[in-house]
């Protein structure tokens, strides 16, 4: 990366759109049911018509496929089902040719159980590899292999223990994922070193930088010790112990040194890091430390968390608010956003935040307006531009994901009725992201002529590519616009952000300013007409409309503007 003045790097991405594609269930070329390469390739023109900078793809690395291709088996190569090297050097090129960047999934924090890597290291306590990944006797005075005699009393993120029993040679391992995703050692020199050349091979071949998955998780405490214990909760919390790791800025430094800092091209670095404080976004932006262009934050899509991400509440959007509003004024002098509602692992925004009946179209479009027009970088999960809804799974055997899988068998093991339990992942499974693109309303969506791996929504006869295409009215349009506007509009891409109302229960509004111009931007989160009583609202009045999802500009009342039904509008002056 190439040294720059200012503190923050991130203001490159200030004007670019990113694009995730979740391959699996983009776009079918073979027939086999599974995404592909030259399925992607196939669509190129597509996302080229929806004029988003950079696409961002998940793991097409050879996989077994516990956790959906985020259990790596092998990071030089591609997954035979996704295609081959060559398919993917075609993809890049196609990409460039249309003057888009491609950024790749970096999965370092594990690797899946069947890489040689770990092959090697479970071979035997003496191998040159044990010591790449964590491996640990039995807690003194308990009987290997037993309940509770795990070396600590973590759980995973996918539920039982983080530690699994290799009776091949007596000890455990350690998965803070499933137990297909061993953790690697990074205070081994040569994992790191292995993890660099690997780097550096991808963008050798031409990559544009990197989705760092749960990068802050990549040093552990190492002790492992114990983590804090919450009555009635079978596991110990073991996330102060690895998330944001006494080594972290440390091993960041060096693989800015290792890797970056080779190339002189512009490369995308986003982290992925689950739990992350406003303070450590900065930190891990700031060239000194962490040195990456921006991380994803997750606060946003943990505001309607009851007792657990598996208990979702309807929302209280003044917590929404007051998040976005502390990232926002947090990372205003330093570091830089990235903005989203929708990726593999959540649920479909329209439906978790907005209305996915009567009011789809509408409230897609303001989610879309809310979102783009803060201050960061916005990213688009597939579908999110057609208002792609949840699932209505029927049955529990509907779900594919070892989150969902894991969660469900474990509630039900305790007692819980199968039935409540899957209206919980109906609402909040990562399935619901997962289901394929729709493309148009011929049989599974044109997503693949075989039989897809995860059934398709049956709405797709209704929401799918063609038909948004089609429509200059529709969600893809409005994104389309959104995009546009943020490379066009220097405010968008930088002016200074301020909330006016903290404490309206049903309006975000928000300025953003740059010199003298201005943008107002108010957004009705609710099926009911709503007063959006801004200070100074006449000043206003003249202003035209930068983009809305009505006709027209919001009527003036006593006091302010009166918004209709989930009305999003940016005012420009
Ligand atoms: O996710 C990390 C993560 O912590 C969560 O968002 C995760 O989805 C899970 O729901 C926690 O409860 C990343 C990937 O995005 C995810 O798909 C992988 O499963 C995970 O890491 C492991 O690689």
């Amino acid at each position: 990366m190439s040294a720059r003045g200012d503190r923050s790097p991130a203001p490159r991405w200030a004007a670019s759109t990113v694009y995730q594609i979740y391959p699996r269930s983009f776009a079918d070329a073979n027939g086999d049911g599974f995404g592909d390469l030259r399925g992607i390739l196939g669509r190129v023109d597509y996302l080229a018509r929806l004029g988003v900078d950079v696409v961002w793809l998940s793991p097409i690395y050879p996989s077994p496929d516990a956790d959906n291709g985020y259990d790596i088996s092998d990071y030089e190569g591609v997954d035979p089902r996704y295609g081959s090297l060559a398919d993917f050097d075609e993809l890049l090129a196609a990409l460039h040719a249309r003057g888009m960047k491609l950024i790749m999934d970096l999965v370092v924090n594990h690797t899946s159980d069947e890489h040689a890597w770990f092959a090697a290291s479970r071979s035997s306590r003496s191998d040159a590899k044990r010591d790449w990944y964590f491996w640990r006797p039995a807690r003194p005075g308990a009987t290997p292999g037993e309940r509770g005699a795990e070396p600590n009393n973590w759980g995973s993120f996918f539920s039982g223990p983080a530690w699994q029993f290799d009776p091949a040679t007596g000890e455990y391992y350690l998965h803070v994922f499933s137990r297909k995703q061993p953790d690697l050692n990074w205070e081994n020199a040569d994992v790191r070193a292995a993890i660099h050349a690997m780097m550096r091979g991808w963008l050798d071949r031409g990559v544009d930088g990197f989705r760092m998955d749960v990068i802050n998780m990549i040093s552990k405490d190492a002790a492992l010790p114990d983590g804090p214990t919450i009555p009635g909760m079978r596991y110990g919390i073991g996330v102060p112990h690895f998330v944001g790791g006494p080594r972290l800025y440390e091993y960041l430094a060096e693989m800015r040194r290792e890797v970056f800092a080779r190339y002189d091209r512009a490369l995308l670095t986003v982290g992925e890091t689950p739990l992350v404080t406003v303070e450590q976004a900065r930190r891990f932006c700031d060239p000194e430390h962490g040195g990456l262009d921006m991380v994803f934050s997750f606060e946003h899509v943990m505001a309607d968390y009851g007792a657990s991400k598996f208990d979702l509440r309807p929302l209280d959007l003044r917590k929404l608010k007051a998040i976005f509003t502390r990232w926002q004024e947090g990372l205003a002098d330093a570091g830089w956003n990235s903005l989203y509602w929708d990726n593999h692992d959540q649920p479909r925004a329209v439906s978790r935040f907005g209305d996915d009946g009567v009011h789809r179209v509408r409230s897609a479009k303001l989610l879309a307006t809310a979102l783009h027009l803060l201050r960061g970088t916005p990213y688009v999960y597939q579908g999110e531009e057609l208002g792609m809804t949840n699932v209505r799974f029927a049955a529990l055997g509907d779900l594919r994901d070892v989150e969902s899988r894991n969660f469900a068998e474990e509630a039900i093991a305790a007692g819980a009725d199968p039935e409540a339990v899957l209206a919980q992942l109906r609402a909040a499974s990562r399935d619901n992201a997962r289901t394929p693109m729709q493309w148009d309303a011929s049989p599974n969506a044109g997503f693949s002529r075989g039989s897809p791996w995860i059934a398709v929504n049956p709405n797709y006869r209704e929401i799918n590519a063609a038909a948004v295409e089609a429509d200059p009215d529709s969600v893809f349009h409005h994104y389309r616009r959104l995009v546009a506007l943020r490379r066009s509009d220097p405010v968008v891409a930088l002016g200074a952000y301020r909330e006016l109302l903290p404490d309206d229960e049903r309006v975000f509004a928000f300025t953003r300013t740059r010199g003298a111009e201005a943008l107002l931007v108010l957004c009705n989160f609710s099926g009911a007409e709503a007063l959006a009583a801004v200070p100074r609202a006449r000043d206003w009045a003249a202003a035209a409309v930068a983009l809305s999802n009505y006709a027209g500009a919001p009527a003036m009342a006593d006091g302010g503007f009166r918004l209709r039904p989930w009305e999003a509008v940016a005012l420009r002056r």
